[in-house]
């Protein structure tokens, strides 16, 4: 032993919530805390030894440094840029995520936000419930098939959204950082140029200050009026009162957003626009994926136990 003391069932400071079988397993076994305040907090620091947070949620810096002896950060999610990743190896605390186990549904939920803003779901459901088609029709949609499918960042979920679009007869081009050896995909190593190219641009890459604001003015125009922008990533990725404006101006066609720069404040300008989709950050957000999370976190928590 290195003198760290042993762990033997460790706090945990609860911020990002688990389903509530999964919540009630995890006080079963060990002692948890919810984030209230760093006040409330300094009460209990001493015995937290495991924080969980969410992708989306992340952990405030000042939380790290009040809790003297954390060893653990278990996320439940895979977006660990709301997270000093660098801090926490310096102060020796492990960070684990849930990867590998929500990439279908957030590529399932790209895949319907495509299919509801280009052929216009969520806008005719409004139209019916209205009693608008009793005085017309309404107005005609996109095709999806034989569509050009335009993915920024190629990791699982962007694979899975790939896979889906070819399934539906989009061709598929994609932009990240590098290229990716033996994709069968095009490649544009510049996102302006596979904007141009695309009917349909949707972000799937990871957020952080590497890719905050890199959807910009440039990027939204020249995906233009007749073209479309699908985020399941991150706010941040996004120059969002760019893309308001262009929404508004009709600079933009369309867009399907699952993530916003301040969740859950989405701009005031977005809520009336019949061509937007609006989700609350549900990509995962999934009866069984929420429990392979949960079951994935608190095995996590076990782990650090035993540890
Ligand atoms: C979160 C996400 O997991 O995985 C991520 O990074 O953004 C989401 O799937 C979810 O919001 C729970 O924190």
């Amino acid at each position: 032993h290195d003198g760290a003391p042993d762990i033997l069932v460790p706090d945990v400071l609860v911020i990002e919530s688990l389903p509530p079988a999964a919540q009630a397993e995890l006080e079963r076994r060990h002692a948890t805390h919810r984030f209230t305040s760093l006040k409330a907090l300094h009460a209990v620091a001493e015995g937290i030894r495991a924080v969980v947070t969410g992708g989306g949620t992340g952990l405030d810096p000042a939380i790290m440094g009040a809790l003297p002896g954390l060893r653990l950060i278990a996320v439940n999610g895979v977006g660990t840029d709301r997270i000093d990743l660098v801090e926490a190896e310096r102060r020796g605390i492990a960070v684990s995520t849930t990867r590998g186990l929500l990439d279908a549904d957030v590529a399932d939920l790209a895949m319907g936000l495509m299919l509801d803003v280009m052929r216009g779901i969520s806008a005719n459901d409004r139209f019916v419930r209205a009693g608008e088609w009793l005085k017309g029709g309404p107005p005609l949609g996109d095709a999806i098939t034989g569509k050009k499918l335009g993915i920024v960042g190629l990791g699982a979920i962007g694979e899975g959204i790939a896979r889906r679009g070819a399934a539906f007869g989009m061709r598929i081009a994609y932009h990240t950082r590098r290229e990716k050896p033996g994709s069968s995909y095009t490649y544009y190593s510049d996102i302006v140029a596979l904007a141009h190219w695309c009917d349909v641009l949707v972000l799937a890459l990871p957020g952080g200050p590497a890719t905050s604001g890199l959807v910009n003015r440039a990027v939204i125009d020249a995906i233009g009026p007749q073209g479309y922008l699908v985020n399941v990533a991150r706010g941040s990725v996004v120059d969002e009162p760019e893309l308001v404006d262009a929404l508004k101006n009709g600079r933009l066609g369309g867009a399907g957003l699952d993530v916003f720069a301040h969740e859950p404040q989405v701009p005031e300008a977005l809520l009336g626009l019949e061509n937007v989709v609006l989700q609350a950050h549900r990509g995962s957000a999934t009866k069984e994926v929420r429990a392979a999370m949960a079951a994935h976190v608190i095995a996590a928590l076990d782990g650090l136990a035993g540890s």
